[in-house]
């Protein structure tokens, strides 16, 4: 007995020392294991964890998955499948501590015939231990509870042990991230809570929970609908045209979803494609397969009924406008191949021939089922074949006599700047003519143009392309930035590196950022992906103390700067409210808001695609009701959030 558990002791000390290599590599070169150091990475820490209980619901053990961001810091992940196993791994060391603790241990530690933590993610639970100045890990199975605790990036301070019984099932794992690695100490609750409900759509039935002990909220998913809940979820806010169609089936042992629904007030395509469970964000060859066997299939149906004739000239884009898909396949892992810088795109070329053969079957029934539906897709496919034609056109046009007419167009209206070099050069879109007076003043007009907004933006979630057009603000917008609009925007031709949105800080300026926004999310979504769309922060105080030669002055942007100000100056400040840019002077604009090395501005770029998707739809969309519903629930996530805002630049 005593012999027997010096062995074990003795192989503990060995072990620790190989597992502490390990992980110190970890530590070493995070960026390695991880991605980045920044939100992102902090987040994959909790990816890693959150992954390993799905995989477990998905293997059919569990049906609710707790996560608890705490006060504390931490962040804590619960479930009730069959909890990690307790016994010894053939090194003789616990299986739990073998998974929290030894390097590439933990990609995959379950035999599931599908699994979310490979490939995509996947470094292994050990990589958190890493990163961690605290994990615990705590199992209940055969009638009793277990735990095991790691500090300071895995340093093991006691066996696995005991500490009761327990008459249920599952795995909960707690950490706390060393925060000393991460450019963010705070997990971001719309993150995750995004990434919960995704989940949910995808794991039909299966609770994910998110509790926020920071502001005591509680969120939680469920869906026995699945990816019919998620299609009409994105679509919420939009009028539907159809009832979901689902579909699914299984070829070549990949399993495979698929769920559309078409909009009819927008013209937009989104796909979106999972592959066990995790998102794909770059697509693939599952989504390859979704296109071309439904372009096949309309194509197909068209020509057979006589609907489209040879000379027709339409595009698989032109059936997919207003078009939401959803396509989720399942593909064991021997199959997975992925593709990219960020490993997000499917390579699995058989995933493009089994989703393909799959839909072009069960889409072609349904059309010969659903007539009036497919005529209906057919014709509103012709007319976008036409409008694409004449946007393709009319951009042929403004470019064979770009610069005297679209000069002559917009002379009075933009103040451009001088320079030739333009990725050097910024557009400031200025609420008002009197702020636009007051930029054009204060610029350096070397590099920064000016074009005030005069009349409302019009609302370009209700518009088509061709009655946007035809709004001057936004045909003075496309004309300015020169690189056409829709489907035949090109960004190579953008006039301006940086596009800055002025506004006063006030519901109205709110208002016309989320129209100019909604606006380039739509018909030049490439400015936002690639990061030229940028907010403009003026101050919101001014605090000034004295007179002539002895007046100080200080601007501030929040309530919190300005306490503090008011505590360096003392008694006998005076405070102004900026109510508007027009408040300010040319140079003071110039210095708090337009000079490149004192301003701040938010960068705006897209987290979640559908997500903001969804935002733009429900904000923007047809039906008030559920704007205005919305917006009561989430005003202030949404003017903070509705677009993801990088930090400051
Ligand atoms: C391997 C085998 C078994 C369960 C698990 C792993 C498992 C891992 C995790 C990680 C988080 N939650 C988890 N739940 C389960 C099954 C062993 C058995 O009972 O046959």
């Amino acid at each position: 007995m005593d012999q027997k558990k010096n062995v074990n002791i003795r192989s503990y000390s060995e072990d620790n020392i190989e597992i502490l290599e390990g992980l110190e590599a970890v530590r070493k070169r995070p960026g390695m294991y991880i991605g980045s150091t920044d939100s992102r990475g902090l987040h994959r820490l909790a990816w890693e964890i959150i992954d390993n209980s799905i995989d477990e619901a998905m293997a059919g053990f569990g049906k609710k998955i707790i996560v608890t961001i705490g006060k504390d810091k931490s962040i804590t992940i619960e479930d009730n499948g069959r909890g990690v196993p307790t016994g010894k791994h053939k090194s003789g060391i616990p299986t739990p501590q073998v998974v929290y603790t030894i390097l590439h241990a933990g990609g995959k530690f379950n035999s599931n015939s599908y699994s979310s933590s490979v490939g995509l993610h996947g470094v292994g639970a050990s990589v958190v231990t890493a990163l961690s100045t605290f994990m615990e890990v705590t199992i209940s199975r055969d009638g009793k509870k277990y735990q095991q605790t790691y500090l300071d990036g895995g340093k093991i301070i006691s066996k696995l042990s005991i500490i009761g019984d327990s008459k249920v099932n599952g795995t909960k794992v707690k950490f706390i991230p060393d925060y000393n690695f991460f450019s963010k100490s705070e997990f971001n609750k719309s993150i995750i809570m995004e990434r919960l409900q995704e989940n949910a759509f995808l794991l039909k039935g299966v609770e994910m929970v998110l509790v926020d002990e920071r502001d005591n909220t509680i969120n939680n998913y469920i869906y026995d609908n699945g990816l019919i809940s998620y299609v009409e979820f994105i679509n919420e806010g939009n009028t539907p045209l159809n009832q979901p169609i689902y579909f699914s089936g299984l070829n070549q042992d990949i399993e495979i979803e698929v769920v559309m629904q078409y909009v009819s007030d927008s013209y937009d395509e989104t796909v979106l494609s999972f592959v066990n469970n995790v998102k794909t964000d770059d697509g693939g060859s599952h989504e390859t397969g979704l296109r071309s066997a439904f372009t096949r299939c309309m194509n197909d149906f068209g020509k057979k009924y006589n609907l489209i004739k040879e000379k027709d000239k339409i595009d698989g884009s032109d059936y997919r406008e207003g078009l939401t898909a959803i396509v989720s396949v399942k593909i064991p892992e021997k199959f997975l191949q992925f593709e990219g810088q960020t490993k997000s795109k499917l390579g699995t070329p058989e995933a493009k021939v089994a989703v393909e053969s799959v839909l072009y079957e069960k889409l072609s029934y349904y059309l010969e089922e659903n007539k009036d539906f497919a005529n209906l897709i057919i014709g509103k496919a012709h007319r976008a074949s036409s409008v694409r034609e004449a946007a393709r056109k009319a951009r042929e046009e403004a470019r064979s006599n770009k610069k005297g007419k679209v000069e002559k167009l917009l002379s009075g209206k933009l103040t451009p700047a001088q320079s030739k070099k333009r990725n050097e050069c910024e557009l400031f879109l200025v609420e008002g003519d009197s702020a636009g007076g007051s930029a054009k003043q204060g610029r350096d007009r070397v590099f920064q143009a000016i074009l005030p907004l005069r009349g409302k933006v019009i609302n370009s979630e209700k518009n088509v392309i061709d009655e946007l057009i035809k709004n001057e603000e936004i045909s003075t917008i496309i004309h300015t930035i020169g690189a056409g609009v829709g489907k035949e925007f090109d960004i190579q031709e953008i006039n301006y590196g940086k596009i800055i949105i002025m506004t006063d800080a006030d519901t109205d300026g709110a208002h016309i950022q989320v129209l100019l926004l909604t606006f380039f999310y739509r018909f030049m979504k490439p400015l936002i992906e690639q990061g030229h769309i940028y907010i403009a922060m003026p101050p919101l105080y001014k605090l000034s103390k004295g007179s002539g030669k002895n007046e100080k002055f200080a601007y501030c942007w929040d309530d919190n700067q300005l306490e503090e100000q008011k505590k360096l100056f003392g008694p006998g400040y005076i405070i102004q409210r900026y109510k508007g840019l027009g408040e300010m002077n040319a140079p003071q604009l110039w210095e708090t808001t337009m000079n490149p090395n004192t301003r701040s501005l938010i960068k705006v770029n897209i987290g979640d695609g559908a997500l903001a998707e969804r935002r733009v739809n429900v904000l923007m969309g047809a039906d008030p009701k559920v704007r205005r519903k919305w917006i009561d629930e989430n005003v202030k996530f949404t003017l903070e959030d509705s677009f993801k805002k990088d930090g400051a630049e």
